[in-house]
């Protein structure tokens, strides 16, 4: 039987899981977990990289431990942040998040040397304030001058790991540098930067093989002998690979710190509406395009439960906001100043406070605002997105860690009028091996892998109930106003 690891990095913890495919079902073991965050330093907000290439070793050591001696192994994370490379391989720097408050007015000055329209004509990428091109854009020169390679955080741990250093599309269409006609990096973009495209490694696809874990890592931490696959190095990328969908007309929200909402497509799409209601075109596996769109996801939820010192668990605090009042008050969930605002339960409050709502006092209130304000977002969203492609959908698919909350997922599909299909909670990891799979000709391709993937875990669906005509156009009309 064929090993499989997939190491899957979010910005909230990582994970080291083991894969194995057996008479059509796919079974997975945890092999190791860990915490990630980002750490402030004199006002900027940096990723622990080191810390993260320890964690896969020690992963890496673990599965040794329980019997694994060959294996293959692809990394995917969050998206957009980078490491610069000298030289020598060595890394220049720290690591910044793209929840650092330097890019806060970047985009505004970059667009008015080249204006997003142009950049979205060329690139098909919604604009994120933190999107690579407008990190790089207030980025050092001279440590970017000193860069001999720019790599992505996923693309930076493979090398780590193999010595092999590539540019895996699904992320690297999250920088907003490659074009989206020529499918490679583009030239404009990287002039304005100052940048040379031989400092971002060659680009390739999921699937592609990276070489082998480095014989003196096997070596002195006693590690099983990996093949390196880049997965859909791009989690969100993997999430969708990840989704237990059959036919057409089926849209997904990939649930996690992010809400990523959006359909698979075969084309890309830019036109007016689609740049007006900033619909990304992100690459997926095998030719595909991802047109989503990000909200603010499970972060809100995460930020109050820690500020709530981890006194409630993810499912106390969903039970607590359902027997809060409904609807009480509401925020704009993607609204900017919940990026990374000092304390997310004074950011609420005080949003409710200066648009003349209820505060929220306890934390099933909180609980209950974001709750509902999430939802309110996805119903919008999933109508919008039905405008924008012209495609009605018949079912929305939530995938992620997200899909656990109950709460959620029942009152998205009352709002939404819509099934939702909520599960599997792993669908990143299971799009990460799923490449993996593929690549070692294990299972013949994404269909296949997703009816595997459906018949082997438990997916959850949610009929709408009926909710009051008036009363759902009074609430979208009350959210849309605080937007
Ligand atoms: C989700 C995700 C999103 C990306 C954001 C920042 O984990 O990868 O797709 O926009 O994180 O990188």
């Amino acid at each position: 039987m064929n090993n499989y690891l997939a190491v899957d990095i979010g910005a909230s913890s990582g994970r080291v899981i083991l894969g194995r495919l057996a008479d059509g079902i796919l079974k997975l073991q945890e092999i190791h977990r860990f915490h990630n965050g980002i750490t402030e330093k004199e006002g900027h907000f940096y990723w622990d990289i080191e810390q993260l290439f320890e964690e896969i070793i020690q992963g890496l050591k673990r599965a040794k431990e329980v019997g694994i001696d060959t294996c293959t192994l692809g990394v995917d994370t969050w998206a957009v942040d980078y490491v610069l490379v000298d030289g020598r391989g060595e890394r220049i720097g720290d690591v910044h998040s793209y929840r650092d408050p330097r890019t806060n007015d970047a985009a505004a000055r970059l667009h008015r040397m080249v204006p997003f329209a142009e950049l979205y004509a060329k690139t098909g990428i919604q604009q994120l304030s933190f999107n690579t091109l407008y990190q790089l854009f207030v980025h050092d020169p001279q440590q970017l001058t000193a860069a001999e390679q720019i790599m992505l955080v996923p693309d930076y741990l493979h090398y780590r790991l193999s010595g092999t250093a590539k540019s895996e599309v699904t992320n690297a269409s999250t920088t907003q540098l490659l074009n989206l006609h020529t499918g490679d990096y583009d030239p404009d973009l990287l002039r304005l930067l100052g940048l040379r495209r031989n400092q971002f490694p060659e680009l390739v696809q999921p699937g592609c093989r990276l070489g082998q874990i480095r014989e003196e890592l096997v070596q002195s931490h006693q590690l099983p002998r990996c093949g390196l696959i880049a997965a859909a190095t791009h989690d969100t990328a993997s999430a969708v690979l990840g989704v237990p969908a059959r036919g057409k007309a089926w849209g997904y929200l990939s649930s996690g710190t992010w809400s990523l909402i959006g359909v698979e497509r075969q084309q890309p799409l830019t036109s007016e509406a689609a740049r007006e209601s900033n619909y990304t075109n992100e690459r997926g596996a095998f030719g595909t395009y991802r047109f989503l769109k990000n909200m603010m996801g499970m972060w809100l939820i995460q930020e109050v439960r820690k500020e709530l010192n981890d006194a409630y668990s993810f499912a106390e605090l969903a039970e607590m906001a359902s027997a809060a009042e409904p609807f009480r008050s509401l925020i704009p969930c993607n609204d900017d100043r919940f990026l990374n605002p000092p304390n997310m339960t004074d950011a609420i409050r005080s949003f409710c406070a200066a648009t003349g709502q209820p505060v929220p006092a306890s934390a099933g209130e909180i609980s209950r605002c974001i709750f509902d304000s999430m939802a309110l977002s996805y119903g919008g969203y999933v109508r919008e997105l039905e405008r924008v492609t012209g495609e009605p959908l018949k079912q929305l698919y939530i995938v992620g860690g997200g899909s656990n909350n109950e709460f959620l997922c029942q009152l998205s599909a009352d709002l939404l009028g819509m099934e939702v299909y909520a599960g599997p909670t792993e669908s990143t990891v299971l799009g990460n091996l799923a490449i993996q799979m593929i690549a070692e000709g294990e299972i013949g391709d994404i269909q296949e892998a997703r009816d595997i993937i459906r018949n082997s875990f438990p997916m959850r669906i949610y009929e709408p109930r009926p909710v009051d005509p008036a009363m759902l156009a009074e609430l979208r009309a009350r959210y849309d106003s605080l937007c």
